[in-house]
């Protein structure tokens, strides 16, 4: 099933005329509108006007997520605030935030990028779609239900958590789709079985699953466990969101909207292209996007492109799940963290020396994160009373920040391993 079937099958040689089209376009727009980009372009002596063909694009130098940072929050928009209706963020804080903002065009074309997902996947207008990711900026709720309602389903948008009630209402409403995490299916999954219901019961029948790292394992386990279709879903907020890439029905990769997208896997030290099919980082130039494009953005992203084609007749370009990050961003209950937010919380809180491990956890399909920290010598052997308030007072200060609850648990000076160089502070023993 497609949504917009003459675009998804494009030819090769069309679908190449229309990406060459539109990225012209867009190095001009950002050229013009955007002053990040046109005073590196005419550094390097990049002129937007000369690109001839599809691969001039490796002339452009690459945007990072810093560049976002460092332009926080509007820097990079490439339209007047007045043509922006909606503003998302990258989960994080304020300091580490980035801002992304979308015009009217750019809305109606993620709610058909993501449409086109969900029909990949086998929803159709018929269909009850309970969407249990965040709202708010998160993209991955609003993302998700834009979507779902430009396709015409019946959108419940219940948001996370309160995982009995969501059952709850699943049973009720007759949820055919299930939208979330796969980490939150699997919890689904265990509280059902606590409450005792029987999911085959039910009339769930898809569930679209993106925004973390999953597995063949975990799918084949939530399949069987919800007795349902689940596909892999990919996005990432400073490109659009959701709506980026998605399988089919077919559960073999994930196409990616290359009419809207335009992907490179390069190796992450050499920055060269890998050889088709082998591993490398995602990198990701923006085709139609007018508020917030991007050029050349490192997803630090790991896949590979599929090249064979699909037998569902899609012809865009599919790549394998994600498989890492080239940084050392974890995604923990959906949620973005980089180890370096928690140095800053600790290298602020009087007591505790910047000393810490991370140890992230799966526990009954719900991520746990740990944080071993080192504490001055004379905390350590003091009164627990005041320990306690010191465990407090960095899980208020780590929750503010990071936007999850952490464990901390408080160590002896000197009791953590020391590194020369760049240190591997994270264990992380989950099994996806
Ligand atoms: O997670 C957007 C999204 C929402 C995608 C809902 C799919 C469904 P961010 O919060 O900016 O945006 O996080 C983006 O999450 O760079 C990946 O590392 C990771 N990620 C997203 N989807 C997948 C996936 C949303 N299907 C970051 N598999 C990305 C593995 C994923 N990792």
């Amino acid at each position: 099933m497609y949504w917009q079937k003459e675009l998804e099958c494009l030819p090769g040689s069309d679908l190449k005329k229309l990406q060459l089209q539109r990225l012209q376009r867009t190095l001009k727009r950002v050229g013009t509108n955007v002053p990040f980009y046109r005073n590196r372009f005419q550094k390097l002596k990049l002129d937007p006007n000369k690109v001839n063909s599809l691969d001039d694009i490796r002339r452009f130098p690459f945007t990072l997520k810093q560049d976002l940072r460092d332009n926080y929050p509007y820097g990079l928009f490439a339209v007047p605030l007045r043509d922006v209706v909606r503003v998302h963020s990258s989960s994080g804080t304020t300091g580490m935030a980035t801002v992304v903002g979308y015009s009217k065009n750019d809305i109606v074309n993620w709610s058909d990028l993501v449409a086109r997902i969900l029909c990949g996947a086998g929803v159709t207008p018929d269909d009850v779609i309970q969407i249990a990711f965040g709202y708010g900026l998160f993209t991955g709720g609003f993302g998700l239900h834009y979507g779902a309602e430009r396709l015409g389903a019946s959108v419940i948008p219940i948001s996370a958590g309160n995982t009995k009630r969501q059952i709850q209402i699943m049973q009720d409403f007759k949820t055919t789709a299930l939208v979330c995490t796969p980490s939150y299916a699997l919890k689904m999954a265990d509280v059902m079985m606590d409450m005792g219901i029987n999911p085959n019961g039910m009339s769930l029948r898809y569930g679209l699953f993106g925004a973390e790292p999953w597995s063949e394992a975990m799918r084949i386990e939530i399949n069987e466990r919800l007795g349902i279709r689940a596909t892999d879903n990919y996005g990432l907020s400073e490109v659009m969101g959701p709506g980026v890439a998605g399988e089919c029905h077919e559960c073999n990769g994930l196409h990616v909207n290359e009419d809207h997208f335009y992907v490179e896997i390069l190796d992450p030290k050499t920055l060269e292209p890998v050889a088709p099919g082998e591993v490398g980082e995602l990198v990701i130039t923006t085709l139609t996007k007018e508020a917030f494009p991007v050029i050349r953005y490192r997803t630090r992203d790991l896949t590979r492109f599929l090249p064979e084609p699909c037998p569902c007749g899609r012809t865009f370009v599919r790549m394998g799940r994600m498989m890492g990050r080239s940084d050392d961003m974890l995604i923990i209950k959906g949620v973005n963290v980089f180890p370096t937010q928690i140095e800053a919380v600790l290298f602020e809180i009087e007591g505790t020396e910047p000393h810490y491990r991370l140890i992230v956890e799966r526990e009954n399909n719900e991520d746990k994160l740990t944080v071993q920290v080192e504490v001055v010598e004379s905390m350590f052997f003091d009164q627990m009373k005041k320990q306690r308030a010191l465990v407090d007072t960095i899980k208020k200060r780590m929750a503010s920040e990071l936007g999850i609850g952490v464990q901390i648990k408080l160590v002896e000076e000197r009791s953590l391993e020391r590194f020369n160089g760049k240190g591997d502070r994270v264990i992380d023993k989950r099994k996806l």
